[in-house]
Formats: structure tokens, C-alpha cells, sequence
């Protein structure tokens, strides 16, 4: 059978419980939010293809679960993972400084893996207490991008699963042209 897509990649979505990780995966995958909370179990995916260029590009998503007690089962995800995305939620100052356990936790896991920052519940400005600027500063040391996003109002979510697709495919190319110089 023909190959329906020109590049596949495995992305891992990690941060903390409660954080909106299932939900921007929904949101992502099936354009659906639902405000009821149902904690992840262990680990879930999803698959969804985006044109990038005209080049079909499919994102196998590692939707991963946040509480503590799941930790050793989701260190195991990170085989063969081409970009990881560690999701805070802008409300809650707890999950922003856990970010860099995340990023640690990273580290212990992967050799070189493309890494995105996530700031998602960003829809209710009286209840946001991580600011953009700090959370950019941040992110700018780490050498990271960052979005900011809202899974519930559909915010920011299509362009960070673009930017993402987009920036694993410019790597392929690379290493694949680099690889071609290097034969020849
Ligand atoms: N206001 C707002 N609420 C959100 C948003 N995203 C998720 N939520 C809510 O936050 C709660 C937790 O969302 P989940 O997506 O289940 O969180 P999670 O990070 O997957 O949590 P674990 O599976 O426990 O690790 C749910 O009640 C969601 O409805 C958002 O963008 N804005
Ligand atoms: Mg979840």
C-alpha cells in the first residue's frame, strides 16, 4: 500500500497533571473540548496529519499522564521520540516552576530531541499569573520556543502543531542533505 504521508513523527506531550495536556491533544486531533476533568491513565495517542508545504506530515501524539504516581511508566515513552512538548498551565505558578523538572526529566531521557514550551488556559486574563514575559525569558535561556494557548477557545493550538511539524521537518531535511554531502 502507498505511504499516506511524506514525513511521520513521534511527539510526547509532558507537565503536569491538570495542566490541559489531554486536552490540547483533543483539540489538536478532533477539534473537540470538553470541560470535565478525567485524570489520564498511564499513557494515550492520537494521529493527526497536517500539509506542510504540500507535504503530507503525520504526528503521532504521546499524550502522557501528569501525576506522579505514573512517572516511571511515562519515562519509557521517550524511545524513539522526535520532539517533546512540556505544557504549564498560565494560571497556576506551581506548574510553571515544575517546568524545569520536566525539561530535566528530558535531559535524563533524550540525547537531542526538539523541545516546545506550552502555556496553555490562556483565556481568562484575571486568573493569569505566569506572564508572557517571564515565561519568554525563561524559555529564550532554555533556548525554546514558546506559545501560549487555550485549548478550550481554540487558541494558538493549529499554529503550534504547524510550527512543530514544520520545524522536525526542516531538521530531516537537513540531516537527510547532509548525509547525501557526506556519501558523495
Ligand atoms: N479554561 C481552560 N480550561 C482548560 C483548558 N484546557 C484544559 N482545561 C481544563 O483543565 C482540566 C484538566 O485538563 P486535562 O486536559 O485533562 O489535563 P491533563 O494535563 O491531561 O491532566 P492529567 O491527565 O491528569 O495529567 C479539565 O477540566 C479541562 O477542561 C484551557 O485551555 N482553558
Ligand atoms: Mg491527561
Amino acid at each position: 500500500m502507498a505511504r499516506d504521508y511524506d514525513y511521520l513523527f513521534k511527539l510526547l506531550i509532558i507537565g503536569d497533571s491538570g495542566v490541559g495536556k489531554s486536552s490540547l491533544l483533543l483539540r489538536f486531533a478532533d477539534n473537540t473540548f470538553s470541560g470535565s476533568y478525567i485524570t489520564t491513565i498511564g499513557v494515550d495517542f492520537k494521529i493527526r496529519t497536517v500539509e506542510i508545504n504540500g507535504e503530507k506530515v503525520k504526528l503521532q501524539i504521546w499524550d502522557t499522564a501528569g501525576q506522579e504516581r505514573f512517572r516511571t511508566i511515562t519515562s519509557t515513552y521517550y524511545r524513539g521520540t522526535h520532539g517533546v512538548i512540556v505544557v504549564y498551565d498560565v494560571s497556576s505558578a506551581e506548574s510553571f516552576v515544575n517546568v524545569k523538572r520536566w525539561l530535566h526529566e528530558i535531559n535524563q531521557n533524550c540525547d537531542d530531541v526538539c523541545r516546545i514550551l506550552v502555556g496553555n488556559k490562556n483565556d481568562d486574563p484575571a486568573s493569569k499569573v505566569v506572564e508572557t514575559n517571564d515565561a519568554q525569558k525563561f524559555a529564550e535561556q532554555m533556548g525554546i520556543r514558546l506559545f501560549e494557548t487555550s485549548a478550550k477557545e481554540n487558541i494558538n493550538v493549529e499554529d503550534l502543531g504547524e510550527a512543530v511539524a514544520m520545524v522536525l521537518t526542516d531538521i530531516t531535511k537537513e540531516t537527510r542533505s547532509s548525509q547525501a554531502s557526506e556519501i558523495q
